[in-house]
């Protein structure tokens, strides 16, 4: 880009400057939201499949400041020609230089600057002081700090500084590199080889509004079946369905809930995609529907790699049609993975999807209702680098190389599964759970963090890595609980099943070859706090499949660093050892063996103890007990929370007993959504929503319940209100009507009707 940008120049849809051999734009697709594009003269650039709608309309943009900045109705950013930066209103600039046949980006950072997001990386919240690279890999060494990269790459980061928070998003699925005051101290630098530059820089100033925009762009998690929200159960592999059947029974006859079993790849008939083994697997629609009966889904692994054999008709239909991907000699790519020699459908192209998709009638018509996709970064073991060399060939005509595809490969796969999947269930949530994914990932799967270690190293890390995944879009998602590699203890396992109690995605995997991990494994003591932890997930069901129903409409993550909420107090600036989960609940996992009591700084206001009910005011740390059985929860004074009875499977919570906790602060909040939990219905208004505002004033609590829509059947429903932190009340009442209660250790309950209406409780104590 040697020669210089003349004047700006109004286009369609914002503004373009040009220099001899370039094409710079502006563009504001949303509010506070600025696109950036730089490109050779001629070659327009074309957003990737990470944006939602491409098609979208912008904002109407006006040049201001003699023709430095450009202003919307909603933001302001300032543009310098030579040498080249941009810059949000009050945030440093970012220069853009040219770098070999790409791009080199430079911002300072200040010294109290923070880096979140960049989806699944190793390390903490703050990601300074490293340098990433995006380019999605299945490594099995363990995941350190310096391991990188991983199976997700998400070119999305987050800038904290001390006032505020703005985001960049490169929209760029090549290798790009990302070096937060690494390589040049006090600077990031990120780095592209792709010759067009496509640049987001999104506006604060809060986490929230940023991961609100960001997730308008790169879409939002669409509501999963509230199924896929219950306890899972995996291992590579129950060899057989007499082992599923007998895991199954385990958790029934243990009463321990379960909704999900795994069925990893040794199901498949020599490990051919669509397949069953004919002699372990005899009859998979009656062990489908066996389990189903339980309230149990079985999920199926699909690998992207089809086994290479003329005698196997998804190999030849889809060499027939030319729907792999090719080496470069144009001939199908063939590498080797479980079924030995694959070829790699070209996931990149609508009518492979399609195809792909279609093909999941075989597990369909089973009864099955989701899929998990793994190795699809994609992963092979027959190249040094691990997947597909970067020369091979993509597209109907060969015409796109895999350097520039390679991090879409993941998010591709999800998108053929799940439009596959809605064509054939229509009307039914699909449940995809993916290894790999680029930014977007999140409109097609959930993610899980892939091959962690049985080891407390790996639980620890577990919470940034998720939380960092939360504020880059992707809020569905959890790692193996208990640990994949390696062998764990009871002890590991109880520690890691608390916390995936709330974790969004909650399952316990475990690899070939270890000790096997379900919570029975590891004697009585173990299995009874397994079973206590697993109960409780189910209990907060209804608050987490709010949070889920919240997230699906705004981005809003459900497990998140207290600086999302929290964000100027400067003790949690950094914080991930602590979590929360929705707005309301805190939780600060034990992280260590022999440990039984752990600090805990509680933000201000006012916090209950989610076992006790004591009250300690935040703005502080404090030391929480937590034996064995507990892990340490805090809910904030003024919280209004939705839970219920605990059953065997999600299927058992049949809505009809709603339980609102309150925890006792000067005003009162909360609500509630709940719907059929699996059609696409309450996308058509086919759902309820609930919200609880009051106050506390002297010894009197009021405490209004509305329903803001009411889109399902009326049914009779109980309602257990449970005042905590409350010992003794002189009357109670609820809708006018005086209601007897119960004093039950440290908080009040009563059971009404569950309809609109107003409790009033005098004479606290
Ligand atoms: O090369 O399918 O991350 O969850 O159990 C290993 C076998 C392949 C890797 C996945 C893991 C799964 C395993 N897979």
């Amino acid at each position: 880009m040697a020669s210089r940008f003349h004047r700006w120049q109004p286009a369609s849809d914002g503004y373009r400057a040009s220099s001899s051999t370039h094409e710079l734009r502006v563009r504001s697709p949303g509010r506070g939201i600025f696109r950036v594009t730089l490109a050779p003269a001629g070659h327009p650039t074309v957003p990737s499949p990470a944006i939602a709608d491409p098609h979208a309309d912008g904002l109407p943009l006006r040049l201001a400041e003699g023709e430095r900045a450009f202003e919307t109705d909603h933001g302001r950013l300032g543009v310098a020609l030579s040498p080249l930066s941009v810059a949000l209103d009050g945030c440093s600039g970012l220069e853009i230089h040219p770098n070999e046949a790409g791009w080199r980006l430079k911002l300072a950072l200040a010294p109290g600057d923070r880096c979140f997001g960049l989806g699944e990386k190793t390390g903490f919240l703050d990601k300074r002081g490293r340098t990433y690279v995006m380019w999605n890999t299945d490594d099995p060494s363990p995941h350190v700090d310096t391991l990188d990269p991983m199976y997700v790459s998400i070119p999305w980061l987050i800038v904290q500084t001390e006032q505020d928070a703005w985001g960049l998003f490169l929209d760029d699925p090549t290798r790009t590199t990302w070096s937060l005051g690494d390589r040049e101290p006090g600077m990031a630098v990120v780095e592209t080889p792709r010759a067009h530059l496509d640049l987001y820089l999104v506006a604060g100033p809060t986490l929230a509004d940023l991961v609100e925009r960001y997730t308008e762009l790169t879409g939002r998690m669409s509501l999963p079946p509230r199924w896929s929200l219950g306890y899972q159960q995996s291992r590579w592999s129950y060899p057989s369905a007499e082992a599923l059947r007998e895991v199954a029974r385990e958790y029934r006859d243990r009463d321990i809930p379960l909704d999900v079993l795994y069925a990893d790849i040794d199901y498949m008939n020599g490990y051919r995609v669509f397949t069953w083994d004919p002699e372990r697997f005899k009859d998979p629609e009656r062990l489908v529907s066996d389990l189903r009966a339980e309230g149990i889904r079985l999920v199926p692994i699909v690998d992207p790699g089809v086994k290479k054999d003329a005698a196997f008709p998804v190999f030849a239909d889809g060499l027939t049609r030319d729907y792999f991907c090719l080496d470069p000699d144009g001939v199908p790519f063939i590498g080797e993975v479980w079924p030995e020699d694959v070829a790699f459908p070209d996931f990149v192209r609508p009518e492979v999807r399609r195809w792909w998709g279609d093909m999941h009638r075989a597990y369909v018509d089973l009864g099955i209702e989701g899929i998990w996709n793994d190795m699809n970064e994609p992963a092979t073991f027959n190249t040094v680098s691990k997947t597909l060399p970067e020369n091979a060939r993509h597209g109907a005509d060969g015409e796109v190389p895999h350097a520039e595809v390679h991090n879409l490969y993941g998010s591709y796969m999800g998108q053929a599964t799940r439009e596959g999947l809605l064509r054939l269930r229509p009307n039914q949530r699909p449940f995809i759970l993916s290894r790999a994914g680029f930014a977007g990932i999140q409109r097609h799967a959930a993610l899980w963090t892939g091959d962690n270690f049985s080891i407390w190293h790996h639980l620890e890390l577990s919470l940034p890595m998720v939380m960092n995944l939360g504020l880059s879009g992707v809020a569905f998602v959890g790692p193996d609980v208990g640990g994949f590699s390696g062998d764990g203890t009871g002890e590991l396992l109880v520690r890691w099943t608390q916390l995936g109690a709330f974790t969004p995605f909650f399952r316990n995997h475990s690899a070939k070859g270890t000790r096997y991990q379900e919570p029975w494994q590891f004697g009585p003591e173990i299995e009874e706090l397994c079973r206590q932890a697993i109960r409780r997930r189910y209990e907060w069901l209804p608050y987490m499949y709010t949070a889920f129903w919240r997230c699906s409409l705004t981005g809003e993550p459900i497990m998140r660093p207290l600086v999302y909420d929290f964000p100027a107090d400067p003790v949690v600036a950094s914080m991930c050892e602590q979590a929360m989960i929705g707005r309301q609940l805190l939780i600060a996992p034990i992280l260590r063996p022999g440990v039984t009591q752990r600090p805990v700084y509680l933000p201000e206001g006012v916090w209950y103890d989610v076992w006790t009910d004591e009250r300690t005011s935040g703005g502080a740390w404090t030391v929480a007990a937590a034996s064995l059985e507990t892990i340490p929860a805090f809910v904030r004074a003024g919280s209004v929370i939705p839970r219920g009875p605990w059953a065997g499977s999600t299927e058992g919570l049949r809505g009809d007993h709603l339980e609102l906790h309150v925890y006792p602060g000067d005003l009162l909040s909360g609500e509630w959504y709940d719907d059929d939990g699996q059609s696409l219905d309450h996308l058509q208004g086919a759902y309820e929503h609930w919200r609880a505002t009051g106050s506390v004033a002297g010894d009197g609590l009021t405490l209004e319940l509305e329903q803001l829509h009411s889109g399902l059947p009326a049914r009779q429903r109980c309602l257990s209100l449970v005042l905590h932190g409350a010992t003794e009340a002189s009357h109670m009442s609820f809708g006018g009507t005086a209601v007897p209660f119960e004093v039950r250790g440290t908080a009040l309950r009563c059971e009404v009707e569950l309809k609109p209406g107003t409790w009033i409780i005098r004479g606290l104590t």
